[in-house]
């Protein structure tokens, strides 16, 4: 469903005259600084960065050359080349993750955009804000049924909260100032903004000014009191947290709630961004295995929802249920993930009279002992915990490796842990970019299984090129290994050899050291727990990129 763009008008401003103009009023075309006619792309361009958008990850085409021209014609957006789509589209959604503002995007008519859809629904699902500039044929040339030629609003409808083809030259900055809106809009939205060639070179009015987004809603106070109920109620309840609960000041409040009343906290089992470490409110997430999770939601109680909602099993299977709330719970909703959530819990605590508290539930500072021998996922899990550096970036897309890496990492210095809400794999490489770019001062850790870095590999080629500071940890099982228990999980007894193989990665096996020092990317393999605490020590010290295949 398509969020109504906002009601504000943005402001046309030419760059010569700096004097307000209604949008969609046609003119002469403003001048640049070099008193040359600015063209519609050049006046997108120099809106985006009017507006905060200073980073656009490319992938360009034939249709797209004037937006990329005006690059060089208005200093200061960083451009970054991504050599696939799925690699453009998740650096997008990592770097909102780490800052909050939108990123654009810069993508090739309808296939363009359709190759980065499946790291947009994860944005989506993870509520990032990105602007997507979609580059179209131009106007008089749809009707021609061009190669290229597709319905680029309906691919783009689906994954995007607001979707718009500019008419125009004159409409491009007024557009594009709508769309900076919609994508700064809380939580964060997916803006797709289509630009027909035409309206990228024919002359433009000026840019535009981007209007404020409206600010979140605070919760209201009979919600704060039916949480405040629940919590007091006697019976066992706990504070089920999502979006910004899951930063340090949210996490604060819940601590508090949590002293003054015994409840627990639980995250959902994917978090787009949760801080924790030494010092912090340590949280549980409830596991994806159906029977665990019940497990966990019948001990949990009855639950308050903080930006989260009613847990669902990811998938659904012969006699489970898609509903984890144990029979007889009850759920009392404190504030929607677009809401002021650290508002909410923090009202929640004053109606608790628990504001001066001390917060419960902080996680001590704890370094496992290093392991010795075979590499297991429980070897992996003691030696994060004893290397990842204060500040620290996980970006997670362990898959079924990482299922336990959460105890042994409680105690390490405070960090920063990134999942995959959408699931659709091959998010995580692309998405520890967008965190680099974002937090370049930041050590990004990027945990990735074989099977789903192999979605979107090419994002290695880009880490090397802007000399980021990732260091890559592919978990080489050479299978696709959660598909053999969801095999089983789904009622599939004895699977014959052909099942097997389409869960396999052999025939042949992948050569991770080697695709990474082929996209510039310096790596080692690991074997053992030895050369993987050496591996994993070497590329969090060295500034740039670098890939340790870890071989299970
Ligand atoms: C786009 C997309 N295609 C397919 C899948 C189904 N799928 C889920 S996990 C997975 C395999 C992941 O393999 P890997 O990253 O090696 O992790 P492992 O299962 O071995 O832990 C697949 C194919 C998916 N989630 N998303």
């Amino acid at each position: 469903m398509l969020s109504p763009p906002p009601t504000a008008e943005p402001s046309l401003r030419g760059k010569d005259s700096g004097r307000s103009k209604p949008t969609g009023l046609t003119g002469d075309g403003a001048l640049d600084a070099m008193g040359t006619t600015m063209n519609g792309a050049e006046s997108l361009v120099r809106t985006l960065l009017a507006g905060g958008v200073n980073v656009c990850f490319t992938n360009p085409g034939t249709s797209e050359m004037h937006f990329v021209a005006a690059l060089d014609k208005v200093p200061g957006m960083r451009c970054v080349l991504g050599l696939f789509e799925g690699v453009v589209t998740g650096a997008a959604d990592g770097y909102y993750r780490m800052l909050g503002q939108p990123a654009s995007t810069l993508l090739h008519l309808g296939p363009g955009l359709a190759n980065g859809l499946a790291n947009l629904h994860n944005a989506k699902k993870a509520n990032s804000g990105i602007v997507n500039i979609v580059g179209e044929h131009a106007t008089y040339h749809i009707a021609h049924d061009a190669p290229l030629t597709s319905d680029i609003e309906g691919l783009a409808a689906p994954m995007s909260h607001w979707v718009k083809t500019s008419p125009n030259a004159q409409r491009v900055a007024g557009d594009g100032a709508l769309a900076i809106a919609a994508a700064r809009q809380a939580p964060g939205q997916i803006a797709t903004l289509i630009l027909p060639a035409d309206t990228a070179w024919n002359a433009a009015d000026g840019i535009a000014e981007t209007p404020l987004p409206s600010p979140a809603p605070k919760a209201s106070e009979t919600a704060v009191r039916a949480a405040a109920a629940m919590l007091s109620s006697g019976e066992r309840a706990t504070l089920l947290l999502g979006g910004a609960a899951l930063r340090q000041g949210g996490l604060a409040w819940a601590g508090k709630i949590a002293a003054k009343t015994g409840c627990g906290i639980l995250t959902e089992g994917a978090n787009s961004r949760l801080e924790r470490g030494a010092g912090r409110v340590q949280v549980e997430r409830i596991p994806y295995v159906v029977d665990k999770a019940l497990a966990v939601l019948r001990a949990a109680g009855n639950l308050v929802l903080v930006g989260a909602r009613e847990p669902v099993a990811f998938f659904a299977y012969p006699d489970k249920p898609s509903l984890l709330m144990a029979e007889g719970t009850r759920s009392s909703k404190l504030a929607d993930i677009d809401e002021d959530i650290e508002g909410a819990l923090e009202a929640l605590a004053a109606e608790l009279g628990a504001t001066k508290v001390a917060p419960a539930r902080l996680a001590a500072p704890r370094r496992p002992a290093l392991p010795q021998g075979a590499i297991t996922p429980a070897a992996i899990a003691s030696v994060l915990g004893a290397s990842l550096p204060e500040d620290a970036i996980v970006v997670d897309e362990s898959v079924s490796t990482g299922r336990e890496f959460f105890p042994e990492t409680a105690g390490a210095p405070p960090h920063d842990w990134l999942n995959n809400r959408g699931g659709s794999i091959g998010y995580g490489m692309p998405v520890a970019i967008g965190a680099a770019i974002a937090c370049p001062r930041r050590k990004v850790l990027a945990l990735v299984g074989d099977g789903s870095a192999m979605y979107t590999l090419q994002s290695l080629w880009t880490m090397a090129r802007e000399a980021l500071d990732v260091t890559v940890l592919i978990l080489a099982n050479g299978s696709y290994n959660i598909l053999r228990g969801e095999l089983a999980s789904v009622g599939v007894k004895n699977p014959g050899p052909r099942a097997v193989d389409m869960l396999s990665l052999r025939r042949p096996d992948l050569d991770w050291v080697g695709l990474a020092r082929g996209m510039g990317v310096p790596a080692t393999r690991a074997k053992d727990c030895e050369q993987l605490i050496k591996a994993v020590s070497a590329g969090l010290r060295s500034e740039g990129p670098n890939l340790v295949e870890v071989v299970l």
